[in-house]
């Protein structure tokens, strides 16, 4: 890879600005807020106000907003220069950030400036915030946890740069074509975007294919050289992260693939204009866009250029863009930690070797010294599935170098397994990371890391026991637990404004950073008053729901009865399955006359999920959602008192729309396979009570919120390991429960397809015979604990109080928690103080 540019920090100016010089702060008034406004508009835009559109108007705002957070951002980025403090690199495929607006407006405490400002001028922010489209850069929860983490990060005045990839089209817009999903791309640019800054003057040269030589050096060593046989280049584009009013930005900084100048692929005709064309549509095209599977890798050349693109660029990118340029990289460790969000960014590992080996002239044993400490890495799996695997025929046409240094790796390792287990011949190739035809990422970044993290108790449990056992044998001390967390400033201080409210009236505002102190409110739990203002704030954030779903998709939601909410991917393991069944029963109760009408408490069962496009159960399981909504909506024998929703195109606005409005919260996948879930968080806190199997951060939340504050059921992990090893039977669970007998009988018989038995005679021949996730047997535990539910929702103080005590203990799950025991634990990094 060559350097096209070296020295200054990207992204700042060749000369940061020293703090209080070189650049000029924004008013922080409603006039000067209005000032700036207006220029944005007249001379950014250029228009006036009278002429301007809502596209118009939005970019001025952000771009007045973001005015604030600049100022600071230069000042950061000046600092960390000086400071020598050691940065979090948090290397990620994807970043599932959110809007940006709010955020930004909430971080510099522009809040009612804004308001006022935009009111003088006629103008509302609502109006103007719903222009905003979200980057959905990401999948689901690992996407979305890497937003938290950056959050945190900068509310903490941790340095870090987040890297990851600016993928032209993100995740897929999801609609409903008589129920069944379609798939649209997500132009998210093709309107603007107020928050980046392209850095073409700092692009770093990307290399692929061709093969590699060795040379004797001036020193007489051997050393070896990659020839390549075709680059890119990645330009960065910078994106603000500001921490909550603490006059912190750190940098996201994601990458976008542009050809080289004069792009000369020797496998394309150079001379021939139109190839010369083809040839820059190929290259732009790593980093179009996102690919849309959450847990099946599907091995694709495409999907390996991508990450190689993304490691490559941010590696260069510190250490000879960010790190002085005088900088001994001996000292590596003590500057960088590269965080390894799952195994997609795990070829940073040998490229970093190739740097220091290839680059700077190390060592190999030194050089593997320092790439051991500058290395951690979290799972966010326990789907064998999913852990990544790459074809070494692919690796070696791609990436020639990195395979011989991989093979280094593997080939050292296995000496030192050998050496730990005499006598043991399987251990070393277990253990191997180059397997017959394949190369594991997983063990690539379990023995080049310095730690190896899970994100629950349990899923880090089940990584060392059953995914890892022989490392963590080897290596027990590498192994460690971070639960995840979430960012409570998006998460309830925005997305919920009614409550945050009613919890600041009670205990001040100390929990938007300090998140512990929600305990304040436990005898809160035990005030009548303020239980009933707590269901006003349900109440009303459940009409805000309804407002939503009817002006975004024209649904009608009742706002009464329980807002039950699955929200999460589309996944068998997950089992949306079960809770369709629940909801078939529930029906099937009522049409047959075994319920009485009466005796249904009035439920709205509110789904979003995506399904990846090739994922054909899960698509199956999307119609079926569609068909039981469709029909169960509009029976009248069921007097309204049984609602689905299913708003197509579930993201992090509708999630931030949706989670405050819930009563229920289903967190039902089969246990030992939800890594952590994230959404099971972000629900509690929100005051809803779960409903939720032994698993991932779910028995976190019930060990904090208590048992009588979450309704359990369904096997436990060793159950289910029991179970699959005698051999699960379905079928004798389904002879076992008429009413499971008669929710499947109901869906076969074509009742929810107009009498056409053959749509879903796949999907219930699957749960009947072959389904690997088990909900038929958890069934009947799952209804059971629906009637606990209905039950607990007929008394409204005592569930009200349940749900108070949810909020009051849950403030382990902040990413602020999270990212301080990575850095206690994992990155032994410091906060520092930004002077303004
Ligand atoms: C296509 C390859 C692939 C494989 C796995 C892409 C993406 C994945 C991710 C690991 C899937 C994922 O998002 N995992 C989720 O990570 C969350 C954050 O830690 C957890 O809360 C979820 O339980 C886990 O499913």
């Amino acid at each position: 890879m060559t350097t096209t540019q070296v020295g200054s920090p990207s992204g700042a100016p060749a000369e940061p600005p020293r703090r209080g010089l070189g650049h000029v702060a924004p008013r922080h008034d409603v006039e000067g807020f209005v000032g700036s406004f207006m220029r944005e508009l007249n001379y950014g835009q250029g228009v006036s106000l009278t002429r301007s559109s809502l596209n118009d108007r939005y970019l001025a705002l952000a771009r007045t907003v973001r005015h604030h957070l600049q100022s600071r951002w230069m000042a950061a980025l000046a600092q960390q220069a000086d400071d020598q403090a050691k940065t979090v690199c948090y290397l990620s495929a994807e970043f599932l950030l959110g809007r940006q607006l709010d955020n930004a407006i909430l971080a510099s405490d522009l809040d009612d400036v804004v308001e006022e400002g935009l009111g003088q001028l006629g103008l509302s922010l609502s109006t103007l915030r719903a222009q905003e489209i979200e980057p959905g850069l990401g999948n689901g929860g690992l996407g979305r946890l890497a937003a938290c983490f950056i959050d945190s990060l900068a509310t903490m005045s941790v340095p870090c740069v987040g890297y990851g990839i600016r993928y032209e089209y993100g995740i897929f817009r999801q609609s409903f074509e008589d129920g069944w999903q379609r798939e649209d791309t997500d132009p998210w640019l093709a309107l603007g975007n107020p928050w980046e800054f392209p850095h073409p003057e700092h692009a770093v040269t990307v290399n692929f294919g061709g093969t590699t030589e060795h040379y004797e050096d001036e020193d007489g060593a051997t050393r070896t050289r990659w020839l390549p046989d075709w680059d890119v280049q990645g330009v960065p584009y910078n994106y603000m992260v500001p921490g909550f009013r603490n006059g912190r930005v750190n940098t996201l900084r994601l990458w976008s693939a542009k050809a080289t100048r004069g792009f000369n692929l020797n496998s394309f005709n150079a001379g021939d204009y139109v190839d010369a064309v083809r040839a820059e549509t190929f290259a732009e095209k790593i980093s179009m866009v996102l690919y849309p599977e959450d847990s099946t890798p599907q091995g694709k050349e495409l999907r390996l250029q991508q990450q190689y693109f993304f490691v490559a660029c941010s590696v260069h990118n510190f250490i000879n863009q960010v790190l002085p340029s005088d900088f001994d990289l001996h000292k590596l460790p003590d500057r960088v930690i590269f965080q390894l969000n799952d195994t997609h960014p795990v070829i940073a590992v040998p490229e970093l070797m190739r740097v220091l080996v290839d680059e700077k002239g190390f060592d190999w044993d030194e050089a593997w010294t320092i790439t051991q400490q500058c290395f951690a890495y979290t799972c966010h799996t326990l789907l064998p599935e999913a852990l990544e695997e790459w074809s070494i025929e692919l690796m070696g046409r791609l990436l020639p170098r990195h395979l011989e240094i991989i093979r280094r790796i593997d080939e050292e390792f296995r000496a030192e397994v050998a050496a730990a287990f005499p006598g043991d011949e399987a251990m070393p190739r277990r253990m191997a990371i180059v397997g017959d035809h394949t190369v594991r990422m997983a063990h690539l970044a379990t023995v080049a890391g310095s730690k190896v993290n899970g994100v629950a108790e349990l899923h880090s449990q089940l990584l060392r026991d059953k995914v890892l056992p022989d490392f963590s044998a080897l290596w027990p001390e590498k192994f460690t637990n971070v639960t995840n967390g979430v960012t409570p400033r998006r998460f309830l201080r925005l997305a919920n404004r009614n409550l945050s409210s009613l919890i600041t009236e009670a205990i001040g505002p100390g929990w938007v950073t300090d998140l512990d102190r929600l305990r304040e409110l436990e005898p809160f739990a035990d005030d009548p008053a303020f239980r009933e203002r707590f269901r006003e704030v349900k109440r009303l954030n459940k009409a805000t729901l309804a407002r939503t779903l009817q002006s975004r998709n024209g649904i009608e939601m009742p706002t009464t009865g329980i807002v039950d909410i699955m929200v999460k991917r589309l996944h068998e393991y997950k089992r949306q399955t079960l809770k369709v069944l629940h909801i078939v029963s529930l029906y099937e109760g009522v049409v047959s006359g075994r319920l009485a009408v009466e005796d249904v408490t009035p439920r709205v069962f509110a789904f979003g999920a995506k399904a990846a496009p090739g994922y054909a159960m899960a698509k199956q399981i999307i119609g079926l959602i569609n068909a039981v909504g469709a029909t169960v909506n509009a029976d009248p024998r069921l007097d309204g008192r049984l609602t689905v929703v299913f708003p197509p195109n579930y993201d992090v606005t509708l999630a931030e729309k949706l989670i405050p409005a819930a009563d229920l919260s289903e967190q039902i996948s089969l246990a030992g396979k939800e890594a952590s879930g994230t959404g099971n968080m972000k629900l509690a806190l929100n005051g809803a009570l779960t409903i939720g199997t032994d698993d991932g951060a779910n028995i976190e939340i019930r060990r904090l919120v208590g048992d009588e504050n979450f309704f359990l059921f369904g096997l436990l992990e060793p159950q289910v390991e029991e179970l699959l090893a005698k051999g699960y039977d379905p079928a004798s669970y389904a002879a076992a429960d008429p009413r499971l007998t008669s929710a499947l009988d109901l869906i076969a018989s074509g009742a929810f397809t107009g009498g056409d038995a053959s749509v879903f005679s796949g999907l219930v021949d699957n749960l009947l015979h072959h389904d690997r996730f088990l909900a038929l047997a958890d069934f009947s535990a799952y209804m059971e604990a629906q009637d606990r539910v209905d039950a607990a929702y007929a008394d409204p103080e005592g569930w009200t109080r349940s749900a108070v005590l949810n909020v009051a203990r849950c403030g382990f799950f902040s990413s602020d928690r999270a990212m301080r025991e990575y850095i206690d634990k994992i990155w032994h990094a410091q906060p520092v103080v930004t002077s303004l």
